[in-house]
């Protein structure tokens, strides 16, 4: 059963859909501040586990947007995952991520606008009617999910602070909380993690921008409150607990491109044909089908070409992979 943070709890106190939180985040959640408590606001401790079924997440199906394939169970999407602030472990951000503060939580979108702004996240929730869209997640490292995420397209986003003409990327960095992050003192990555699209990638009404999963808000180790998704890209495209939204003139330096330039493109459009250095990415395993399972085949950008070739007319994909 996936776990927040509180791997004490009694098995058989885990209802299938319950998740259990820290007190202190279902407390934030429930409304009432840890001040409410009497707790400081910087004491870490956790008074103990509290139920918490997330908080449920109203969508409308969106049908032009469902890939038609078994779902990758609520478990492995909570349970095998990459958030490399809590650690590399797969599991590591299931353990740790539920210390990660998600409230209050604001996103500054700023640079090449016309109308740069904060939005609260409770607002950004009202901005667009939410959407349930079935889309295949495609790790670099070559294991792929089939994942019903509930959110909108970013274009309604990035539509509220009119881009100038000079707005040619959006980078997107994410949330730095060192005091519940294990893997940002550790220093695996050059923090905080940054992320990018081309403005016309970032437009394409395929770019979502994700709340919830499963009829729920996001779990922590998910990305919560607000993740992107892209999904003819490598997972590491999107990223996870996005406080500020930049639109430059210039390709933003990327976490993975600065850590490893000739592993990891800017792009980063799923391409069989274009192999890791140190892998192949003509296969890949779903999670979930067993480890004995036969790999598929990986589709070019995941599946999604009909929709995004269009965007690399004239590109040499190789040379930006
Ligand atoms: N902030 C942040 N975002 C991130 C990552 C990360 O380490 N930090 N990992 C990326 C990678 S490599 C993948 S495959 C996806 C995984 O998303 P999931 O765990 O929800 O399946 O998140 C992406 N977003
Ligand atoms: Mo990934």
């Amino acid at each position: 059963m996936p776990r927040i943070n509180q791997p004490t709890i009694p098995p058989s106190e885990i209802t299938p859909e319950g998740v259990w939180l820290s007190r202190r985040r279902w407390l934030q959640r429930a409304g009432l501040g840890v001040a409410a408590l009497g707790a400081g606001r910087l004491s870490p401790a956790v008074a103990g586990p509290a139920p918490d079924d997330l908080a449920s997440l109203h969508a409308t199906p969106n049908p032009d947007f469902r890939v038609d394939e078994p779902l990758t169970s609520e478990q492995d999407i909570t349970s095998y995952n990459n958030f490399y602030e809590f650690g590399t472990g797969k599991t590591d951000p299931m353990d740790y991520a539920g210390k990660m503060r998600t409230r209050p939580w604001a996103v500054v979108v700023e640079g090449e606008v016309m109308r740069p702004r904060t939005f609260d996240i409770d607002d950004l929730l009202k901005l667009a009617p939410m959407q349930e869209r079935i889309y295949r997640l495609r790790c670099v490292e070559a294991w792929s999910m089939v994942i019903p995420w509930i959110g909108y397209s970013l274009s309604e986003l990035l539509n509220q602070v009119q881009p100038t003409s000079r707005a040619k990327y959006v980078a997107f960095i994410t949330a730095e909380q060192a005091d519940v992050m294990p893997g940002v003192r550790r220093g695996i990555l050059d923090w905080p993690y940054v992320e990018g699209l081309r403005m016309d990638e970032a437009m394409h009404p395929l770019a979502m921008l994700v709340f919830g999963l499963y009829g729920k808000v996001l779990p922590n180790q998910n990305g919560a409150p607000l993740r992107l998704a892209v999904p003819w890209k490598y997972g590491f495209k999107s990223g996870k607990s996005i406080v500020r939204i930049r639109l430059t003139a210039d390709m933003p330096l990327t976490s993975w491109v600065k850590a490893a330039s000739s592993e990891y493109g800017f792009y980063a459009n799923v391409n069989p044909e274009v192999p890791h250095p140190r892998w192949s990415q003509a296969t890949e395993r779903r999670i979930g089908a067993g480890f004995f399972a036969p790999r598929a085949d990986t589709i070019k950008f995941n599946g999604y070409g009909e929709q995004v070739a269009s965007l690399y007319q004239g590109m040499d994909l190789v040379k930006h992979f």
